[in-house]
């Protein structure tokens, strides 16, 4: 039996998935991953310096432009055929590391953002949601510096509405994402390398409670060995081939 048939019975037979997604699920709706997200202005940075509070309090410019240019990326961007099989899979349960929405824009109705998302942000002092424009002319211009806005309410810098590098990853959506791994049948890992935590715990948690782990990502990651089906592919090929 092939890898591929493996899966595809695996998928049919499961009553209880959860898709496990990373930045790879993305690439092919032409949003780089975290790691080649890195151009133009950014290009001498390396990602995981920048996406910390550190960074934000060192240049606030600096990171709001970027953060700023890559809602604008997601903006001009469209789900690929792998955000559409994800959203096609009844009653699976979304649990991404992208701050991206396009397994919303895609359909998916229950998705756990461990990462927080580009389109929440709000005031790094009191926490005030900020407003985010609604006029396509007062999106930021291709990839600059771009001084963050400031809170209506106590005047602070307005930060992304992401989980950075040493901030703990919101509770209700990490207990939720765990409670989900533990109860799957299934759990389909897609494009990431699965070098983050505690995210990348999550398919050894599903495989401890006895899931099955299918994993969809063209390069060897750091999650093979808790894999029991490794599809090596891009997603957008390899997870509508499994319906
Ligand atoms: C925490 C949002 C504790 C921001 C992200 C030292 C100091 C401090 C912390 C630590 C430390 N050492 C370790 C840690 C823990 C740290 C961590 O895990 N570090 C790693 C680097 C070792 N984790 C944290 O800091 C977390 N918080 O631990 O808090 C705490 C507890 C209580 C109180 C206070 C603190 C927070 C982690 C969250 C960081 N934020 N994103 C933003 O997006 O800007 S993580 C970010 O990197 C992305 O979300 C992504 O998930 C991750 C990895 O990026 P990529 O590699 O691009 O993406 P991915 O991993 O998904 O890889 C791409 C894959 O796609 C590749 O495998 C590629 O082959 C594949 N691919 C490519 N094309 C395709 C494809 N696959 C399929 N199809 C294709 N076409
Ligand atoms: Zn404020």
């Amino acid at each position: 039996m092939t890898p591929g048939e493996r899966a595809r019975g695996l998928l049919a037979d499961a009553r209880r998935v959860v898709v496990f997604t990373g930045a790879g699920v993305s690439a092919e709706s032409g949003i780089p991953t975290f790691r080649d997200a890195l151009t133009g202005l950014w290009e001498r940075f390396d990602a995981r310096a920048l996406a910390t509070p550190r960074a934000f309090r060192t240049d606030p410019a600096l990171v709001w432009g970027w953060y700023e240019w890559r809602r604008t990326l997601v903006g001009r961007a469209h789900p690929n055929p792998a955000h559409h099989a994800v959203a096609g899979i009844p009653g699976a349960v979304v649990v991404t590391q992208n701050v991206d929405d396009l397994h919303e824009r895609a359909g998916s109705a229950d998705v756990v953002h461990l990462h927080g998302s580009l389109f929440e942000p709000r005031c790094a002092d009191c926490g005030e949601p900020w407003p985010l424009p609604t006029d396509p002319a007062d999106e930021p211009e291709e990839g600059r510096r771009l001084p963050p806005p400031r809170c209506a309410r106590c005047s602070g810098p307005v930060r992304p509405g992401v989980v950075w590098f040493g901030e703990a990853l919101p509770e209700a959506a990490l207990e939720r994402a765990v409670e989900v791994a533990a109860a799957c049948d299934l759990m389909l890992t897609i494009g990431t390398s699965g070098l983050v935590y505690p995210a990348a715990e999550l398919p050894h948690v599903a495989a401890r409670a006895g899931a099955a782990v299918i994993q969809i990502n063209p390069q060897p990651t750091a999650l093979d060995p808790v894999a029991d089906v490794n599809l090596h592919g891009p997603a957008a090929r390899m997870l509508p081939s499994l319906r």
